[in-house]
């Protein structure tokens, strides 16, 4: 029996699955006696340093924890569970942790884009029984602002390189703990679970260690779910957001089943947009709910929830706040939710009073699970001026003329799926949201949006341009070169597709193949 320390951060249920799925049984610490008691003790945690101290504080777990790792039972942490194990952190001064491991946490200082996220590889520093079975190329999960820095170099089992060279793992004796996700890291991260699990496991330190790790270019699947007429819930796939065909919903597949499969072909990260998320009450929305469950019991890559997420007001007059319907998604199997529709709305106030407002859901959701789990979805189309300053909003040149041969144009932002043009561009939407507190921006284009003509390139610069946090490109692939036109012309951390996948018309596998010897990927 595995004991599992849930102090509610929001990966908890992602690194049950795993452990299940290895045949494991897992027992949720209750108390500090079932700290104590434990024979193997395993402590995820994505989200504040500051909160999750608190919380252990408030349980009085932190002495329990303490003795458990003196006592050098075995122990695996993950992400906060690596970070809590040092004297405390940059986020949030005087706040102490465990002072397992002397030495402090600090937020990364890099050009690149902060968070830390995507798939990058190891530096193996020291043999060890987790590292079994591993070719040494492998990459793993990575998705984190803080890194930790040890007094001495001892504990330290990896180090990986994001600009600078930082610390990945460390290991005294029996104690383990990684700032990647094993549990998100596909067949790679369930071998090293499987590893920790199996204490007889011997000791390797594996021989294909790359000179120096590098962060991989991201391929996501999206599934734009929505129920059909007759209430069946599919995935379905929009023409510059109409999804219907003679006028019935396109039905392109199970949302579960077609996940499984994306993870089986590849795919990095998966992404469910419920697209009628702003007409439905997402609690009352089981059936995403289910899906979301039922996908994490057996795809153990990162999974991004969208649609609805808001605070609202049921019939009964009870009111809902956006980080409960949050909350419900990341205990439900999620690791980050995106916020569409909400965004929008958040930002014109904010341009209106020029404040932020503190209780939002961006703000909410971001100070309790981390910048890294909010993810802001904008769906904007393109509107031709004749001149830079035609508008008060932020215009581009453009390389494509519009109807009228005009040389300019801004992007719109749009609500309800595309239904409603709002007063607000993306490039001002996408930096007033970082500034409230999201971790990345998923950038889909309306015009764009299922024509296989490729991404908005000129889109993407834009935004990228404009923020620090890493942009996902979304809509338009007709095929691998189009991915890799993206991942040369644009900063783009990864590319989002749907139509090419559903109708496979492009494996993610050729697509990763076409990249392989062009862009960092993960095979
Ligand atoms: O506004 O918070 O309720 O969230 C609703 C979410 O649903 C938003 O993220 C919004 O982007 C999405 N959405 C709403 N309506 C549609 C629609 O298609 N009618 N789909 C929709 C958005 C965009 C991408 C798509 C890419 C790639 N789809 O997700 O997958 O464009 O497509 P392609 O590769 O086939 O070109 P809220």
């Amino acid at each position: 029996m595995i004991a599992f320390l849930d102090y509610g951060a929001g990966n908890v249920r992602s690194v049950i699955n795993a452990i299940e799925s290895l045949g494991e049984k897992v027992k949720v610490v209750e108390a500090a006696e079932d700290i104590l008691s434990a024979e193997r003790l395993v402590f995820p945690g994505v989200g504040a340093f500051g909160s999750m101290m608190h919380i252990l504080n408030e349980k009085k777990y932190v002495e329990p924890l303490q003795s458990y790792l003196q006592s050098g039972r075995p122990f695996l942490g993950i992400c906060l569970g690596l970070q809590a194990l040092f004297e405390g952190s940059e986020e949030a001064p005087g706040v102490k942790g465990l002072g397992f491991i002397p030495g402090m946490v600090r937020r990364f200082d890099l050009t690149l884009s902060v968070p830390h996220i995507g798939w990058n590889g190891l530096n193996f520093k020291q043999p060890s029984r987790v590292f079994a079975g591993l070719r040494g190329d492998e990459k793993f999960y990575f998705v984190h602002s803080y890194h930790v820095v040890p007094m001495d170099d001892g504990a330290v089992l990896t180090t990986t390189d994001y600009e600078r060279e930082f610390v990945s793992s460390i290991q005294i004796g029996n104690i383990i703990a990684t700032q990647f996700h094993p549990e998100k890291s596909g067949s790679a991260g369930l071998q090293i679970l499987k590893n920790f699990l199996d204490t007889s496991v011997e000791q390797a330190r594996p021989v294909r260690s790359p000179e120096s790790t590098k962060l991989a270019k991201r391929i996501i699947a999206c599934l734009d779910v929505r129920a059909t007429d007759q209430g069946d819930l599919v995935v379905t796939k929009g023409d510059q957001y109409d999804v219907r065909e003679k006028g019935a919903v396109r039905n392109l597949g199970k949302p579960v089943e077609l996940a499984r499969r994306y993870y089986q072909e590849g795919a990095d990260e998966i992404t469910f947009l419920n697209i009628t998320g702003f007409r439905d009450f997402p609690l009352e929305d089981m059936p995403m709910l289910e899906v979301l469950r039922q996908t994490s019991e057996n795809v153990f890559v990162p999974l991004t929830i969208g649609g609805g997420i808001r605070d609202y007001i049921d019939k009964n007059g009870r009111e809902y706040r956006a980080l409960e319907v949050a909350s419900e998604y990341f205990r439900s199997g999620a690791d980050k939710v995106s916020i569409g529709s909400d965004a929008v709305l958040i930002v014109e106030e904010c341009l209106k009073t020029g404040r932020k407002p503190g209780r939002s859901s961006i703000e909410e959701i971001s100070r309790v699970y981390g910048n890294q789990a909010v993810v802001i979805s904008i769906d904007p189309t393109r509107v031709y001026v004749q001149s830079a300053d035609a508008v008060r909003h932020q215009v581009i040149e453009t390389a494509i003329p519009g109807p009228n041969g005009e040389r300019y144009c801004w992007y719109q932002c749009t609500i309800k799926g595309g239904r409603e043009g709002r007063d607000l561009d993306a490039i001002t939407l996408a930096q007033v949201c970082e500034q409230l507190g999201a971790g990345e921006i998923l950038l889909n284009c309306i015009d764009r949006d299922g024509t296989n003509l490729g991404f908005d390139l000129e889109l993407i610069n834009a935004v990228s341009d404009a923020v620090s946090i890493p942009v996902i490109a979304s809509s338009g692939a007709g095929n691998a070169e189009h991915f890799h036109e993206v991942f040369t012309e644009t900063e783009a951390e990864s590319a989002l597709a749907a139509g090419i996948f559903h109708r496979r018309e492009v494996p993610i596998r050729d697509v990763k193949n076409y990249l392989k010897d062009k862009v960092e990927v993960r095979l």
